[in-house]
């Protein structure tokens, strides 16, 4: 029975699916806080949060009464009319991160293109830089979706292998090095540096301490818009609101997606200030489902689940527990060379060449002892559960990782 109802559904998206991923062999029908549930009713720890999008835990009550709430009076408007939902929630989001204005979106890749037309427009119309010359930096290892102007930015073939020709305007530098940041930023025509604070899908790679902020400073110097890719990062997933509160400044652009909306609906937003979001005149730019009534609510809710469950501070703890105990036992391993990250967004790194399927198998072993994890990029497997995770779940958790790696010593 088990093997056949899981072959069933897989088979299913083998059969009349593209084939833009590769899952693990799991096929789930139920989750709930940090639990999942397969379709043979195996109970599993999810690792991953639909990369960041759940950090208040699937299907949380306040969140999904948002949503159902809303659903039976007014679900989308467009923008062609105004509606009793959106100034409310354009009023919550900005004073919540404390900026002056927000131009709401759907998915983490429009808040990126929008972004970067916001910094462009900017340029020209701001800064006087020359019509068509306006230049954003980008660094290597960058993930922000799937679109042409993103993978545009990408130096990752598998982003960009036979999609060309790509978005001009964009120049790639190294991340976490200030000195190429300061040679690029002597090009006057440069608009904007898009950058994620922690690069997620390059592997959790955490920058050295002081690079954000010399970043930031270097782009006040130069009148070149800091935009933080928050998408990922954001919304407590480092222990901190947002991950450039670590560093002690505010993006010029900021944008969010993912965990914005809980896992519930796809809410994404890009927030700045009064005269960056004012270049955008009416008609330049939006989308249909942008800002919807719907939307608005459950974002509103999973904001606000955030601070009432103080989840900043359980991601910061439980994030702290979780990499000594993982440091301790990669002190004796041979497999894995070691743990990073920030509150709840960690990875290891697995003893073995990028190419080697080890990881898959670790989380093949994972999955099999009750926990769902998957590699990016090889040999780095990310764990980033809800950041509701309780202490007792989380030493459980790391039980089940460490046999798990043991069974590969
Ligand atoms: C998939 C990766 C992660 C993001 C950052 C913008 C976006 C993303 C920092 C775009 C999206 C998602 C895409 C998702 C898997 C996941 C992912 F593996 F693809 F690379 F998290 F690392 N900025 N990341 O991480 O947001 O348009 O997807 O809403 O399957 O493509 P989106």
């Amino acid at each position: 029975m088990s093997k056949d109802i899981t072959n069933y559904f897989i088979k299913l998206e083998d059969e009349y699916g593209a084939h833009n991923y590769h899952p693990l062999p799991v096929v789930l029908k139920k989750g709930s806080g940090v639990y999942v549930w397969d379709v043979n009713d195996k109970k599993y720890f999810d690792f991953l949060s639909a990369y960041s999008a759940v950090n208040q835990g699937h299907c949380h009550p306040k969140i999904t009464k948002a949503l159902v709430d809303q659903s039976s009076k007014l679900t989308l408007t467009s923008r062609a009319f105004f509606n009793n939902v959106l100034g409310e929630y354009e009023k919550f989001i900005t004073d919540f991160f404390g900026y002056e204005r927000v131009l709401p979106m759907n998915t983490g890749v429009e808040g990126g293109e929008t972004a970067i037309k916001l910094a462009r427009k900017w340029a020209y119309e701001v800064k006087g830089v020359p019509s068509n010359k306006a230049k954003i930096i980008f660094v290597t290892g960058n993930f922000w979706g799937r679109t042409l102007a993103a993978i545009s930015s990408s130096n990752d073939p598998t982003s960009t292998t036979n999609f060309g020709p790509f978005m001009p305007g964009y120049e790639i530098i190294p991340y976490n090095n200030i000195n190429a940041l300061k040679k690029a930023l002597k090009d006057p025509c440069v608009a904007g540096f898009m950058v994620e604070p922690i690069q997620g899908e390059a592997g959790v790679v955490v920058p050295d301490e002081n690079y954000l902020l010399d970043a930031y400073k270097l782009c006040r110097q130069h009148n070149v818009l800091f935009i933080a890719d928050e998408v990922q990062t954001g919304i407590a997933r480092t222990g901190k609101m947002l991950c450039c509160d670590h560093h002690g400044f505010k993006p010029d652009i900021l944008i969010l997606g993912k965990a914005l909306s809980g896992g519930v609906f796809p809410v994404s937003a890009v927030l700045s200030s009064h005269e960056i979001m004012l270049t955008i005149k009416p008609g330049e730019h939006g989308s249909t489902y942008g800002g919807n009534p719907l939307a608005c609510q459950v974002a509103i809710a999973a904001l606000k689940v955030i601070k009432d469950e103080d989840l900043c501070k359980n991601s910061e703890l439980m994030g702290e527990y979780f990499r000594t105990e993982l440091k301790k036992y990669i002190s004796k391993s041979k497999t894995v060379k070691l743990v990073r990250g920030k509150g709840l967004l960690n990875a290891i790194v697995i003893n073995d060449h990028p190419e080697s399927d080890t990881a898959w198998k670790i989380c093949l072993n994972l999955k099999e002892n009750g926990l769902l994890a998957k590699p990016t990029h090889g040999n780095i497997i990310r764990f980033a559960p809800p950041l509701t995770i309780k202490k007792e779940e989380i030493e459980l958790a790391v039980k089940i990782i460490i046999s798990s790696l043991k069974e590969f010593e």
